[in-house]
């Protein structure tokens, strides 16, 4: 089991046995604890912050939270009580840092080594972002792009490029929500309570935590966070706005079980199960391999179908006599996308959905 520390204060209602804690501001889901529930609990999702979270006070009136809405015709300051009124939506959609899968990198990109659990599928509620401008007059004309902007005091010192904010094409507004409930309760502060801005189908982190400003911009962010963290840097190179910033996710599945633990599975006949999700597109079929993507088996989807940005889980049966296995899958998506062999080599190890990357190897005795 890998290395694990104690649980920070703001996230210690977390289920230590299901979780590794990296360090106070990373923690991710145990491959084994993932099960086959679709939804993952809140008590075992991942957590990722860029800076300390804000002090927990403000949720003590969560409705009283503001969020100013900017690069719209009549542009004002909203409470989170007259954003509930105004509309209300769900979503259930696959949260993912963009740097889960970097642990996989031989490059040994800096950053947190994450394997697979830095994503979980959860159900956001709230008020669609495109209710709201149409609320306040509708947008500006020519925008280019949607940003939101954290709520992080930055601490003493800091240099005012490092807030969270976030910058994605103008577009995701349509399925984007500000949310206030994760998993039918309201958001913790783990998770970017009292508000967040939810973008279906992009990386967890244009996904802006205690977001108190929402505006329609002619340009990106010159936050550091938008500017050159994530990027597709070349390997050996420098980061620079030029190129692509982690907005969509690329199709991307993987074995949960067997998890590779020892003793994981008994020769015999075994389900081996996972997640696959989309992106932007729902998965249309997964393959599954236990002879390292030699051989490929078609897998059945199990449980239910939450929509086009939720994960599925999968399974195949499969009779494993005594012997050791390389497991992995392969998915596809509803626009023909297929998780590729080789991960697309980057400076900070974004974007890994190599299925070779993924796979497990499985002693079966
Ligand atoms: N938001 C804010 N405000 N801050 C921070 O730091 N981070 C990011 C997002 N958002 C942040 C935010 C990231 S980066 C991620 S992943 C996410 O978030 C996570 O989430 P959770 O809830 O899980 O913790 Mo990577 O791409």
């Amino acid at each position: 089991t890998a290395e694990t520390k104690p649980l920070p204060a703001y996230a210690s209602w977390k289920d230590p046995s299901r979780v590794i804690v990296h360090s106070g501001n990373t923690i991710e889901t145990r491959r084994s604890a993932f099960g086959t529930g679709v939804v993952t609990p809140v008590d075992q999702l991942y957590v990722r912050n860029n800076l300390p979270p804000p002090d927990a006070s403000i949720l003590d009136d969560r409705d009283a939270w503001q969020i100013s809405i900017e690069g719209v015709k009549n542009p004002r300051t909203l409470t989170l009580a007259e954003l509930k009124g105004m509309g209300l939506e769900t979503v259930a959609m696959v949260l993912q840092c963009s740097g889960n899968g970097r642990g996989f990198f031989p490059s040994k990109p800096s950053g947190t080594q994450w394997t697979v659990g830095a994503a979980g599928c959860v159900v956001w509620s709230g008020v669609p972002v495109r209710t709201v401008i149409e609320a306040l007059g509708g947008m500006t004309d020519g925008m280019p792009f949607m940003t939101g902007t954290g709520g992080e005091k930055l601490p003493e010192g800091v240099d005012p490029s490092s807030v969270v904010e976030r910058s994605v094409p103008v577009k995701a507004a349509e399925e984007a929500l500000l949310a206030w409930e994760l998993n039918g309760e309201p958001i913790p502060l783990a998770h970017g309570g009292p508000l967040r801005l939810i973008v279906p189908g992009y990386q967890g982190v244009n996904n802006v935590k205690y977001v108190k400003r929402l505006a329609f911009t002619a340009a990106e962010s010159s936050a550091r966070i938008m500017k050159t963290s994530y990027r597709m840097a070349p390997l050996g190179g420098k980061a620079d706005p030029s190129q692509p910033s982690v907005w969509e996710m690329p199709v991307k599945s993987w074995v949960n079980s067997p998890s590779g633990e020892a003793g994981s599975a008994k020769a015999g006949r075994v389900q081996i199960h996972g997640v696959a999700f989309g992106g932007m597109h729902a998965v249309k079929r997964v393959e599954v391999s236990v002879d390292g993507g030699k051989t490929w088996r078609e897998a059945r989807f199990v449980g239910p179908d939450l929509g086009k940005y939720a994960w599925r889980h999968f399974v195949l049966s499969a009779e494993l006599p005594a012997g050791e296995y390389t497991i992995t899958s392969r998915a596809t998506d509803t626009a023909g996308n297929v998780q590729p062999e080789h991960r697309e080599e980057n400076l900070r190890g974004y974007n890994n959905n190599s299925w070779a990357d993924h796979a497990v190897r499985v002693v079966v005795a």
